[in-house]
C-alpha cells in the first residue's frame, strides 16, 4: 500500500437533502491537514481539487429535492472516481452523501473494466436503500445504495450497466432505517450490522467477515464513511445526527482493520457539515479515522489474513 498515491479529490456536494453547509467538507479537511496526515504515513499524496457538476437546470421535482444538480455531479464525479482509480487510491472529500451515487458508480466502471468484482462497505447509521420513489424526504443522499443495486428508476441519472450485487455489500452501523427500506432490506443478501449487533457482538466479527469474503473473491473495496456512524457527542458536525453511534474506538478498529486487510481501493468520506462542528474537532475525527485507514498505528502488528 505504501507504493500507492492517494489522490484527494474534493467533493463539495450539498444537493442530497436541505440542510446546506457540506459544501464546505473539502476545505475543512484541507485545513484539519487531511493531505500532510496521509504523507506522514509514507504514501504519495496528489490533490485534485474540487470537482464541479457539470452544468445543469435545476428543475422543481414536486417529490425530489434538487434532482438536476445531483444528476450532475454524478456524471462529474463518476468520471472522476474512474480517473482516480485509475492513478492510484482516490479520497473523496465530501459532500454530503449523494457524492456516492457518482463515486460508486465509477468505482463499478472501473472494477468490470479490470474483471474484478466490486465491493461496497457503508459505515453510516442509515441504510440510503431508498429509490426516488420510496422516500419521504425526497433527498437524494438517502439513495445511493438503492442507485448501485438498481433496486427502482432514477430517472435521468446515467444507467447503471451491471448493479453491484446484493452480496458485495455490507452496511454497519445501522440505527436509523425507514419502513420502506427495512421491508425492502430484509429481502436481500446485503449484509446488516446494527448497532445492537456491534454491542453483542463487536464490531471486528461482522467486519472480519465482511473481509474475508471480499479476498476470497479478489475483489476491489470501496468504502464509504458517514459522519453519522460515529456517535454525535464524538463527532457533532451532520445534519441527520442519531444517538447510539459507534465509538471512537470502534471506528478506528474499522480504519485500521481495512488497512491490515490491504483491500481498500477507494474511500468516500462523507456528511461533514463544518458549519456544525465545534472548533473542527469532527474533521479532525475523520482525518484521524482516515490515517488509521492509511496505516497509522501506536504499534506495528504481525500482518493478519482476513
Ligand atoms: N432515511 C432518511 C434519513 C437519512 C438518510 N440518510 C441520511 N438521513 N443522512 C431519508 O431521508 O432518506
Ligand atoms: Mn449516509
Ligand atoms: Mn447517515
Amino acid at each position: 500500500m505504501a507504493d500507492k498515491t492517494c489522490i484527494l479529490i474534493g467533493a463539495p456536494v450539498d444537493s442530497g437533502k436541505r440542510r446546506a453547509g457540506c459544501l464546505m467538507g473539502p476545505d475543512a479537511y484541507r485545513t484539519a491537514g487531511l493531505g500532510r496526515a496521509i504523507m506522514d504515513l509514507g504514501h504519495g499524496v496528489e490533490d485534485r481539487g474540487n470537482v464541479a457538476p457539470r452544468p445543469y437546470t435545476e428543475r422543481s421535482d414536486p417529490k425530489l429535492h434538487a434532482p438536476e444538480e445531483t444528476i450532475a455531479w454524478t456524471e462529474s464525479l463518476a468520471e472522476a472516481a474512474e480517473a482516480g482509480l485509475r492513478d492510484g487510491l482516490p479520497i473523496f472529500m465530501g459532500g454530503d452523501h449523494a457524492l456516492s451515487l457518482g463515486t460508486v458508480l465509477g468505482a463499478m466502471r472501473h472494477a468490470e473494466a479490470e474483471s474484478r468484482p466490486l465491493f461496497v462497505l457503508w459505515l453510516d447509521a442509515h441504510s440510503d436503500y431508498h429509490t426516488p420513489e420510496t422516500t419521504d424526504s425526497g433527498n437524494l443522499h438517502g439513495t445511493p445504495l438503492g442507485y448501485v443495486t438498481a433496486r427502482g428508476d432514477f430517472p435521468g441519472f446515467p444507467p447503471v450497466a451491471t448493479p453491484l450485487p446484493q452480496e458485495n455489500i455490507a452496511i454497519i452501523g445501522l440505527r436509523s432505517v425507514d419502513p420502506a427500506e427495512r421491508s425492502a432490506l430484509q429481502q436481500t443478501r446485503i449484509q446488516r450490522v446494527d448497532m445492537r449487533d456491534i454491542d453483542e457482538n463487536g464490531i471486528a466479527r461482522p467486519l472480519g467477515a465482511f473481509l474475508e469474503r471480499v479476498a476470497a473473491a479478489g475483489g476491489m473495496l470501496h468504502v464509504s464513511l458517514d459522519v453519522d456512524f460515529l456517535d454525535p457527542a464524538v463527532a457533532p458536525a451532520v445534519g441527520t445526527t442519531v444517538p447510539g453511534g459507534a465509538t471512537i474506538r470502534e471506528a478506528h478498529l474499522v480504519m485500521e482493520m481495512l488497512h491490515d486487510s490491504g483491500l481498500m481501493t477507494s474511500l468516500d468520506l462523507v456528511e461533514l457539515n463544518p458549519f456544525l462542528d465545534e472548533r473542527g474537532r469532527t474533521a479532525q475525527v475523520m482525518v484521524d479515522l482516515a490515517a488509521s485507514a492509511l496505516g497509522r498505528r501506536v504499534f506495528d502488528r504481525p500482518t493478519r489474513a482476513y
